[in-house]
């Protein structure tokens, strides 16, 4: 049996945090780790559950857009889908079957803000107007973990043109969805619910900014953020929010979810540095998930080709936490 050895793991327990709290690896590891995923009827059901039609499951596959090259081999979908940061659903990385919970349709995506005319749209128009393609993208948690996906989507720039936002917007404020009915972690009313997070308009025009649809070849799964969720792969994890109900355009610089509850460590930019440490403990290295092998992180997650240019300028800023 293919077991996953504890290696190096640098992060003591006791420097649990907002988001650490949770981060229940040795829940994980006693459970076999990803070698028990495929054994334990409970993750098996959610798993089934999961993969029940969806009305946009003939979309997938996507064609691959081969300008984005993987390092190491992607994270096996047992695993990404087992393992899991979504609060709304609990804060144990086991939130796969809890999140099963969450009904995509209806699914009404709110366009507003400075636009030149707001707008609701339903998932399914969204997804037949916008370019789908997958692009395999490496993702970085602040809590130094670290998956490799193949996504399906669109380029951020494509819900951009379609939102006409007016030259007086800077930012991009997303929200997710609220629902305390079916998310019982909304219900815990210390956490700054709905989850936000923001992005610069040229942050959100950059090439790399990418909306999930899919992922593995099909829908994204619910514990991983459907119908639409972000992918902003040089930023720590956090920035990348689930399940999206809505795109408000501002000249307001959004606070995000954690940067309301914990600012002292979380801030607005959140990009990948492995120099940077986080107040806590060290940034330097990441553990593969599913692998059991830790690796050096790279500067903006290895992006920075694509991404260093837009924080020219900017060195006052907090831009690693
Ligand atoms: N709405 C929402 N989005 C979220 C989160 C969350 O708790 N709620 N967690 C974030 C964090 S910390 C990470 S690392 C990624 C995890 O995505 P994954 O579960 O698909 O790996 O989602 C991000 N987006
Ligand atoms: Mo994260």
């Amino acid at each position: 049996m293919h077991v996953i050895r504890r290696r190096g793991w640098e992060i003591p327990e006791r420097l649990a945090t907002p988001e650490h709290l949770v981060f229940n690896r040795r829940a994980f590891m006693a459970a076999g780790g990803a070698a028990a995923l495929s054994l334990s009827p409970e993750l098996a059901l959610a798993q089934r559950i999961a993969d029940r039609p969806d009305p946009t499951k003939e979309l997938y596959p996507v064609k691959r857009n081969e300008t984005y090259v993987l390092d190491r081999p992607i994270t096996d979908e047992k695993v990404n889908t087992n393992y899991n940061n979504f609060y709304e659903f609990g804060s144990a990385k086991t939130i796969a079957k809890a999140a099963q919970g969450l009904k995509l349709r209806p699914w009404t995506i709110k366009i507003d803000g400075m636009v030149e005319k707001a707008q609701d749209i339903g998932i399914d128009d969204l997804l037949r107007k916008m370019p789908l393609e997958e692009r395999l993208y490496r993702h970085r948690c602040v809590e130094a973990w670290s998956m490799a996906i193949a996504w399906s989507g669109f380029p951020f720039a494509k819900l951009i043109e379609l939102a006409k936002p007016l030259s007086s917007a800077k930012y991009v404020r997303m929200e997710t969805f609220l629902d305390a009915s079916v998310a019982s972690g909304q219900r815990q009313s210390w956490y700054p619910w709905p989850y936000v997070e923001g992005l610069t308009m040229a942050e959100a025009t950059n090439e790399l900014a990418f909306l999930v649809t899919g992922a593995y070849g099909k829908p994204v799964s619910k514990q991983m953020g459907a119908p639409l969720r972000l992918a902003v792969p040089w930023k720590y994890g956090f920035k990348s929010i689930k399940s999206i109900v809505r795109f408000h355009f501002t000249d307001q610089r959004p606070k995000s979810f954690w940067e309301a509850l914990q600012g002292s460590e979380y801030g607005f930019w959140a990009n990948v540095n492995p120099q940077v440490p986080h107040p806590r403990w060290s940034q330097a290295t990441e553990e593969l998930i599913g692998f059991g092998e830790r690796r050096p992180t790279l500067l903006f997650n290895g992006y920075g080709d694509h991404v260093a240019h837009l924080y020219k300028g900017l060195e006052q800023e907090r831009l690693w936490a």
